[in-house]
């Protein structure tokens, strides 16, 4: 009897430490993690933190990244190795600063590396770099991608197609867009007014291109309406990722000011999608950004807090901690704070 009930106990526990985050390298300051599988091992494309002087808060300068490194791991419950550099801000001819999230996509034998970073100018553009080996290291272009800007790119393979998401709010310089014209004098939106969204294109067959005009994302509420500027618990803010899961395109990314992970979900990888609730409470520190994956028939949530920093919001640590759904497919939404 007294066996049994240990056994249960300990099973219990299990379970517990199962659905517990984790952190995931403590070593160095890495946030806005892009986990992808390849060659059935796991590999992290964060953003690498570092301790600055700029307190330039408002303009997200304090989020000062000069550098990219690639981390690999066998599986979530282990710690992850870090694989060094892979590509540095010195080595990117166009861009100034702010190395900000990444993304990654293979396609043939190539691995193509999105990334995000002010020009010489102090506009955000997203830039490519490529490499033979997901672990790099990675050659940038001389140019930024024509026809991007913003921050976050997301590449999505749908049927052998790719896509490229992209877009933040505040420092990540979307709302000085409208129609894919850049303007630093656009008017503030009213709370009333539609909220701006993120954006999309199909990329080139060569995947260094955009093969369409940016196209507006549309998010929607329960009653078919597009999400509102003032509606800050809903409406899109950064740190945009998107996956399928039965047959469904899930588009999840960050409130910002609500500091919350939220998820919309469609038909198609264009959308519309239609607001369908929380994804995780704030975590400690302002930003929150994500990925989720499946891995083994699991799914996993990536993302990062400032805990370790003692609440530092430009220092972040990565962490993971497994993601379900309901018999519906909605996400069983999860607590920031744990
Ligand atoms: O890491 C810099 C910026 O903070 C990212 O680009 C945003 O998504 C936010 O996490």
């Amino acid at each position: 009897m007294m066996r049994k009930a240990l056994a249960l106990v300990l099973f219990g526990q299990f379970l517990f430490a199962q659905e517990k985050p984790q952190y995931l390298f403590e070593e160095l300051y890495f946030a806005d993690p892009s986990v992808h599988v390849f060659n059935k091992k796991i590999y992290i494309y964060p953003s690498h933190d570092i301790q600055t002087e700029v307190t330039d808060a408002a303009n997200g300068g304090h989020f000062n990244m000069k550098d990219y490194h690639v981390l690999s791991l066998e599986s979530p419950s282990q710690k992850a190795k870090d694989e060094g550099l892979i590509l540095k801000l010195e080595d990117v001819p166009w861009a100034e600063k702010q190395l900000w999230a990444p993304d990654i996509a293979k396609k043939g034998k190539n691995y193509y590396f999105y990334f995000p970073a002010k020009d010489k100018n102090g506009i955000f553009r997203i830039g490519l770099a490529t490499s033979k080996n997901p672990a790099g290291p990675f050659k940038a272009e001389k140019e930024p991608i024509k026809g991007t800007y913003s921050i976050d790119p997301k590449v999505l393979e749908d049927n052998g197609k790719y896509y490229i998401y992209f877009g933040g709010l505040k420092g990540g310089q979307l709302q000085q867009y409208r129609d894919n014209v850049h303007s630093e004098k656009y008017p503030n939106l009213g709370k009333d007014e539609n909220a701006l969204l993120p954006k999309m294109a199909l990329l080139k067959n060569n995947m260094k291109g955009l093969a369409e005009a940016p196209k507006d994302i549309m998010i929607l509420d329960e009653n078919g309406k597009l999400l509102k500027a003032g509606d800050q618990h809903r409406r899109f803010f950064e740190g945009v990722w998107v996956h399928k899961y039965q047959n469904k395109y899930y588009l999840s990314y960050s409130t910002g000011e609500t500091h919350k992970l939220v998820y919309a979900t469609g038909d198609n990888p264009y959308g519309p999608f239609t607001f369908q609730g929380e994804i995780l409470s704030p975590v400690v520190g302002w930003t929150t950004h994500h990925s989720i994956v499946e891995i083994d028939k699991k799914w996993y949530l990536f993302y990062h807090d400032s805990k370790l920093s003692g609440g530092k919001s430009y220092l972040r640590s990565l962490k993971v901690r497994e993601l379900k759904y309901d018999e519906n497919g909605k996400i069983i939404p999860m607590n920031g704070q744990d």
